[in-house]
Parts: C-alpha cells; sequence; structure tokens
C-alpha cells in the first residue's frame, strides 16, 4: 500500500468541511444517540440472506477510521461461504467448550451469568455473514520490506466501532464473539502470522423470536462515564 519514495507532508483544503450551526448540530447529535439506541447485540439470527454490496459498504465505512500513522492495520475477511462459516462455527466450539469447561476464572464464568452464554455457537452457522476482524501488527512496503505499526490495537477498535455502527446504521443486527483463543482463524482464512484475528462479528437480520439478556439494557448513566471541566 505505501512505497517508500511517498513519505512526504502535502497539506491539501479540508475536503468536506462541515460547519453547522448549534441548533442543527444539537439535533444531528440526538437523532445519532437515538439510532444507537436501538443497537443490541444479537445471539439469535434468521438466515435470510444480505446483499453482498452491503456488506462491501459498512467495510468501507471501517476504512475510513483514523488510525496511528494512517496505516489503517486492519482487514476484514467477509464470509458467507456456508462451509467455511460451519468449520469456523465447530472450531469455535472447540474452544469455548474448554473455555465453559474450565478454561475461564471462576471470575469470569460469574460475571457472563447475567449475558447468558454458553459453548453452543448456532449464530456461527445462521448469520448470512460473518466478518473477521484482523490487526496488522507489522505492514510491508511495496518492495517487501517491513514497516511498524502504531497503535494498533486503539486503531483496530475504532476501525469495528465505526463497522458496528455503519451495520447499525444499515438496519442489520450483529454479534460481536471473541472465541478464545482464535489463532486458528487465520489458518481457515489463510491470513499471514503478520495478523492477529481481533474478533468474529456475526451479522445478519435478527430472528423473529429474538431475545437479549435484561442486563443489556442497563448502560451507565452519564455522570459515570463522563467528567466535566468546563
Ligand atoms: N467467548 C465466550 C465468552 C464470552 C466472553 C465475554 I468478556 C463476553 O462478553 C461474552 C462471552 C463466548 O462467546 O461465549
Amino acid at each position: 500500500m505505501f512505497s517508500k519514495d511517498n513519505l512526504s507532508y502535502a497539506p491539501i483544503a479540508l475536503p468536506d468541511h462541515i460547519d453547522l450551526d448549534d441548533p442543527a448540530m444539537r439535533e444531528a447529535a440526538n437523532t445519532f444517540l437515538e439510532t444507537m439506541k436501538t443497537r443490541h447485540s444479537v445471539r439469535d439470527f434468521s438466515t435470510q440472506p444480505v446483499p453482498h454490496e452491503v456488506i462491501e459498504t459498512c467495510v468501507r465505512t471501517a476504512g475510513l477510521a483514523p488510525s496511528g500513522a494512517n496505516h489503517q492495520p486492519w482487514h476484514f475477511v467477509a464470509i458467507s461461504d456456508p462451509v467455511l462459516k460451519a468449520r469456523i462455527r465447530a472450531e469455535a466450539e472447540e474452544e469455548e467448550k474448554r473455555f465453559y469447561a474450565g478454561g475461564a476464572s471462576d471470575e469470569w464464568i460469574k460475571a457472563l451469568e447475567p449475558i447468558g452464554t454458553n459453548a453452543d455457537k448456532p449464530h456461527l452457522d445462521d448469520a448470512p455473514w460473518l466478518i473477521v476482524v484482523f490487526a496488522q501488527r507489522y505492514g510491508q512496503f511495496d518492495d517487501g520490506t517491513r514497516y511498524k505499526n502504531y497503535y494498533v490495537p486503539e486503531s483496530v477498535g475504532i476501525a469495528t466501532g465505526f463497522l458496528i455502527a455503519a451495520l447499525h446504521h444499515a438496519g442489520l443486527s450483529m454479534l460481536t464473539h471473541t472465541p478464545n483463543p482464535m489463532k486458528f482463524l487465520n489458518e481457515v482464512l489463510g491470513r499471514p502470522d503478520a495478523e492477529k484475528p481481533v474478533m468474529i462479528i456475526a451479522v445478519g437480520h435478527a430472528a423473529k423470536d429474538a431475545t437479549i439478556p435484561a442486563v443489556a439494557k442497563v448502560k451507565k448513566p452519564l455522570d459515570q462515564i463522563m467528567s466535566v471541566f468546563d
């Protein structure tokens, strides 16, 4: 993606200069809050297909995220192939069985109780798309030599947030899923060792009878998540 001869600074005028007045800003902020309030992590998916280009467009949005030195240290693998999804489910459930059967600490298992999870992961088959997020520990110049990436977890976290917001905005439901360990995803998806799997996002339409854990609606109030020095 980068070339060693293309590392000079060249400022351009800010494109898409946005300059809302205060009322318009308030309204935009409130509208987006209301939109994001309707996002819930969903574990019960319908098998109804989702067009390929919607997933592609949402990944384009993810790719607009800010990143350390603009290195964009991420790669997204989108999977709708049922055979591959079934293989990912089988491998993930193997990991999850170990996790729930003693791999995880008692404290961790207790923390998950209100979420109601177990080693069974039908969403990995049912959801029409799985998007696996990879973080690139280092990049490579066109000539194959390596360059370092910076703030990789932060950058990939921001891009994943963009992706989740984009998927939700498109009317899709999703679940972020992190089998532990996830190394099997490199092998199954043919990704290089330089890339670390970060999470699987199952994406699709929620099943008609989908439920969410009641605790998922309990969000910290503003005064607990924000301090202000005005
Ligand atoms: N990966 C396991 C366990 C799990 C861990 C956390 I932290 C969660 O928020 C939910 C689940 C699983 O997917 O069941």
